[in-house]
């Protein structure tokens, strides 16, 4: 059967989560709502907009659609200001390594995003070109754990989604993996993750014996 490898990008392939947090934390700080590492796990893999729903409630703010639409921006504008001199280094350990094996070995390969800044950050890093497919925060209306990100992905590279596999940092990112009957992949701490099938702390530590038993199913 034809399978399909698919990434998360924020906390798999580059560690823009810890920029994600950074520009949430100056609007939450600026309203005043206490906002943690351990709150910044619910947004983990969650969309921008949904995102800031959870940070509003956290500080039990309301507000207008104006206010939230400027928020947005500025979060958004905030975040980009970390981009702008990323780099092929801020690709996170080992995965240049498993994307080139895989390619070697002819496997489809996707991105399945929940961010809008999807691409350029593949641009900037260098990998676009091992994607396939290219699945991200533009192309969905349900956000992870809904399954539609991976499932659009897996449709695209014509696969079953049984037959596809899902490598996720978050935890509505692994859950939508399981959703879609797809095979997820943690990357991260267990006691997080520990719905995944697999889990693994980084990409240095899965070798390519794994992948290509998977390859072989
Ligand atoms: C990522 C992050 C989320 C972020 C979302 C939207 O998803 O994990 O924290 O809120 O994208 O990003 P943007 O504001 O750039 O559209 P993923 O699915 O790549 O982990
Ligand atoms: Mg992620």
């Amino acid at each position: 059967n034809r399978k399909a490898f698919i990434f998360d990008l924020d906390g798999v392939i580059v560690d823009t989560a810890k920029y994600h947090y950074l520009a949430w934390q100056k609007i939450a700080n600026e309203l005043d709502i206490e906002f943690t590492l351990e709150h910044n796990e619910l947004l983990k893999g969650v969309s921008r907009v949904r995102s800031l729903d959870i940070i509003l409630e956290l500080g039990k703010v309301e507000a207008s659609q104006e206010d939230k639409d400027r928020w947005l921006l500025q979060k958004n504008e905030e975040y980009l200001s970390y981009l702008v001199d990323m780099d092929e280094s801020e690709i996170l350990p080992g995965v240049y390594p498993i994307l080139k094996f895989l390619k070697e070995k002819n496997q489809p390969i996707a991105l399945g995003s929940a961010s809008k800044n999807a691409r350029p950050i593949l641009e900037k890093t260098g990998i676009l070109s091992y994607f396939d497919v290219i699945v991200d925060g533009n192309d969905v209306t349900n956000a992870k754990p809904d399954p539609e990100v991976f499932l659009i992905a897996a449709k695209l590279l014509e696969t079953k989604p049984e037959d596809a596999f899902v490598f996720e940092d978050s935890v509505a990112g692994v859950q939508a993996a399981n959703i879609g009957n797809m095979t997820s992949i943690g990357i991260g701490e267990a006691g997080i993750l520990h719905e995944a099938k697999y889990i693994f702390k980084d990409f240095t530590a899965i070798d390519t014996n794994f992948i290509e038993d998977l390859i072989k199913r």
